[in-house]
């Protein structure tokens, strides 16, 4: 049985790098790879892993996607000079060459391979291979947008080919357009490709008329590309829920996948200065634990972007975390997806629906005419505006975001309550408890009349109301330091428990 998760990661994939001076390029640094891996150690992630090595893809691996002169010009960069490789780079938009590129491309994609082999034969569930070079821009005969080799296609056709697999879902989360992807699999209905991206009406980059929502595909291949175009920056947590609840859980589980690719670009994240986008990195959490639902849990994530080292390896880790079976973190803040991002949804669901039926089945009226509901609802929406407010984007300028993500993640990660239940009885219902019981040792009863007297001026003074306060307080006190989720405690006088025991969280600064 499949149980556990891959992790691939090679440090030789941090040896390609920009040699000389070029703003557009100079984000895709080797700290991406390293400083994600260093923080999946930080997290004791790494151990928890099956480690896979990496090996080079072949080139009749390479080959099932690119031409056979891409690949040559690419294998002719390793000896070439500072100067040379220069010139060649120039041929593309936003690539830069260095002699072990060629090298670290084909161990970017050899790494995908082998995480789809250990996916797909068992010996894990599911992955995550680190990887540079990415892929999702590269086209059949060309390098893009830091891309040399599209791992990620050529994953799908080699999957295709070697576990004769009908239907891959490709999830390409990165902030930018994977139209290298798009273009390799337009006309091809097994392979499944849905993309949200920073689109900004066709102003940001590639800036592509084929990256809109009605690119739905081409012959056979119609309904099976996606497109969900960001036309305003600042999309966050909401937007990315909204996305998966009304477009592609929808149809990915129509669609039924066998296996799960994700284009596992970071850039989509708070902070990326690409991006510009403002969900956190817990929100990926909650993406990969729907996607994990699909293909019977066979899902491969690959590295594409992600470009605010700090924000990439949170995020980075969130998905290992979730990869391994831990609880997913709760999001907490407004919930509601912003005007802008609603109408992309409702654009591309209408552009879907003559393909998927899930998309017809749906009821989304919810999502229209929002400005003729009640005052308290148009409250609500006030947050459905134009733009997003600026509660974190806007002041970019001034707000540190490591310095928020440091805080952040802090509180998402530890304070997380055990699944974990108290009680004060270990004779009577300790067998009744599904998991693990902490006994709580009861308060010295001087200690509880003290507390209670406090507040409780009237209190009745009897051996069995103390005992049961002190209960009751004792739990209440685990619940507060997070060290249980909740508790049971036998009580003869359940409403003065109660009560005492409300007034007592609100003394602890609890809010709701
Ligand atoms: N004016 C990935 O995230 N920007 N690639 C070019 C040209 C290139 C991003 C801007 C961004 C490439 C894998
Ligand atoms: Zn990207």
């Amino acid at each position: 049985m499949a149980s556990g998760t891959v992790l691939i990661y090679d440090e030789e994939m941090t040896t390609h790098k920009l040699l000389w001076s070029d703003p557009i390029c100079d984000i895709e640094v080797p700290e991406r790879l390293s400083s994600s891996y260093e923080q999946l150690k930080c997290y004791h992630l790494v151990e928890r892993c099956v480690h896979v090595p990496a090996r080079e893809g072949s080139e009749e691996e390479i080959l099932l996607v690119h031409s056979s002169e891409h690949l040559e010009v690419a294998k002719s960069t390793q000896t070439m000079n500072e100067e040379e490789l220069k010139r060649v780079s120039e041929n593309y938009d936003a690539f830069f060459f260095h002699p072990n590129t060629y090298r670290c491309a084909r161990l970017a994609v050899g790494a995908t391979l082998q995480l789809v082999d250990a996916v797909m034969s068992g010996k894990g569930r599911n992955g995550m291979a680190l990887v540079r070079p990415p892929g999702h821009h590269s086209q059949r005969n060309a390098a893009n947008g830091f891309c040399l080799f599209n791992n990620v296609a050529i994953a799908a056709e080699y999957a295709k080919l070697k576990y004769d697999l009908q239907r891959i879902l490709i999830v390409d989360w990165d902030v930018h357009h994977g139209q290298g992807t798009q273009y390799i699999f337009e006309e091809d209905p097994s392979v499944l490709y849905f993309s949200w991206h920073r689109y900004e009406h066709q102003e940001f980059w590639p800036s592509l008329k084929e990256s809109d929502y009605d690119a739905v595909g081409l012959g056979k291949g119609k309904g099976f590309n996606i497109n969900l175009p960001w036309n305003k920056v600042g999309m966050g947590n909401s937007d990315y829920l909204a996305a998966f609840f009304h477009v592609l859980l929808p149809v990915a589980f129509e669609f039924d996948p066998e296996l799960v690719i994700v284009s596992s670009g970071y850039d989509s994240g708070i902070g990326d200065p690409e991006g510009q986008m403002n969900a956190t990195p817990e929100v990926f959490a909650h993406l990969t634990h729907f996607l994990m639902q699909l293909a019977n849990g066979k899902l491969c994530v690959i590295l594409e972007g992600g470009y605010h080292l700090k924000s990439l390896a949170e995020s980075v880790c969130m998905t290992v975390k979730t990869l391994l079976g831990d609880p997913v973190p709760q999001i907490t803040g407004e919930m509601a997806p912003c005007r802008s991002a609603v109408e992309s949804i409702q654009n591309v669901r209408a552009a879907h629906k003559p393909y998927w039926k899930w998309l017809t089945y749906e009821d989304t009226s919810f999502l229209q005419n929002l400005s003729t509901k009640s005052n308290l609802l148009k409250k609500a929406n006030s947050n459905l505006s134009t733009e997003h407010d600026s509660k974190i984007t806007n002041s970019n300028e001034n707000v540190k975001v490591e310095r928020f993500l440091e805080l952040h993640m802090k509180s998402i990660l530890f304070p997380v309550p055990p699944i974990k239940t108290a009680t004060t009885d270990s004779t009577g219902l300790a067998h009744f408890l599904p998991v693990a019981v902490h006994l709580v040792k009861e308060m010295d009863k001087t200690e509880i009349k003290t507390l209670v007297s406090g507040f409780y001026v009237d209190l009745v003074e009897d051996d069995k109301t103390l005992l049961s306060l002190g209960s009751m307080l004792a739990i209440l006190d685990k619940i507060l330091k997070k060290e249980v989720r909740n508790g049971i405690a036998a009580s003869p006088t359940p409403a003065v428990s109660a009560a005492v025991a409300l007034r007592h969280s609100v003394r602890f600064g609890f809010q709701r």
